[in-house]
């Protein structure tokens, strides 16, 4: 199938402002949302203003849509009231007004804090449990599932990048195993975009010779990334957390914080 409207949801977000860049002309339409005003529409673009939760409005939104990069929602740990509203209830919406309107795929923006109670001193890939180190975390391991019930159910391709830290730069010690640069993200949405799958989990990451995550299926799917976390060892390398349980987790302080466990029960 090939995409005449992508849809990207949170696209006011930092990562929604990354991909609005990247596909802008890309498709005759590209469809952006947010409950926050965003930037007047360009060429081939459309702006649609619309909170998650408002399932009729969802569904409006996603008539004569073939594609959508979902990055709306909560983005960091919140108390339960606001992951439930944005993160769950917002990602049902999406997903069946997607099926009502016929889009062929999704990508999820999903994130290491659905794994992040893995220990560091374990390699992971795409097949191990998820262990969400917050709400946030949970809520996103919930929406990989919530994309196998539209992949197997109902056909909808479903892809789920597990991001890790998506910033212009590593900005902590943490960073230099988490790191995912904007050009990698953008080559990992264009697989999403473009290859033939049903269901798929992928971490979004660099090419960083300390990542926990073996990222072998994404690899296997075209991906080659271009940046490192090497290139800012020296800058920081240094930055760690003061907290052992902190330094101990993928997760990093998402774990860490409210922590009352046990750390052996982690390795
Ligand atoms: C995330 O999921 C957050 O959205 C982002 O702000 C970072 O904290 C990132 O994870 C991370 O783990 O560095």
């Amino acid at each position: 199938m090939t995409i005449n409207r992508l849809l990207i949801t949170g696209a006011g977000g930092a990562l929604g402002k990354v991909a609005r860049a990247h596909y802008q002309g890309k498709f005759p339409h590209l469809r952006l949302s947010d409950r926050v005003e965003l930037e007047p529409a360009g060429d081939g673009e459309e702006i649609v203003q619309c909170d998650l939760i408002e399932r009729e409005r969802v569904e409006r939104m996603l008539e004569g849509v073939d594609a959508v990069i979902h990055f709306g929602g909560q983005p960091t740990e919140a108390d339960w009231d606001t992951v439930i509203n944005s993160n769950l209830i917002g990602a049902i919406n999406l997903f069946e007004a997607a099926r009502k309107g016929g889009a062929e795929r999704v990508i999820f923006a999903s994130s290491n804090h659905a794994i992040g109670m893995h220990a560091r001193a374990n390699i992971i890939d795409h097949t191990c449990e998820p262990r969400p180190d917050t709400r946030y975390g949970l809520s996103k391991a919930f929406g990989e599932d919530l994309g196998r019930l539209y992949a197997y159910k109902y056909s909808i391709r479903s892809m789920n990048i597990r991001i890790g830290s998506c910033f212009p730069k590593p900005f902590d010690a943490r960073s230099l195993a988490s790191w995912l640069s904007f050009r990698d993200l953008c080559q990992l949405l264009d697989i999403g975009l473009a290859a033939a799958y049903q269901h798929e989990i992928i971490y979004g990451v660099s090419n960083n010779p300390e990542s926990w995550w073996d990222n072998s299926n994404a690899e296997r799917l075209g991906y080659k990334p271009q940046d490192t976390a090497e290139d800012y060892r020296a800058e920081v390398e240094h930055l760690t957390f003061d907290d052992p349980v902190g330094e101990a987790l993928q997760g990093g302080m998402f774990g860490a914080e409210e922590f009352s466990g046990d750390l052996k029960t982690l390795v």
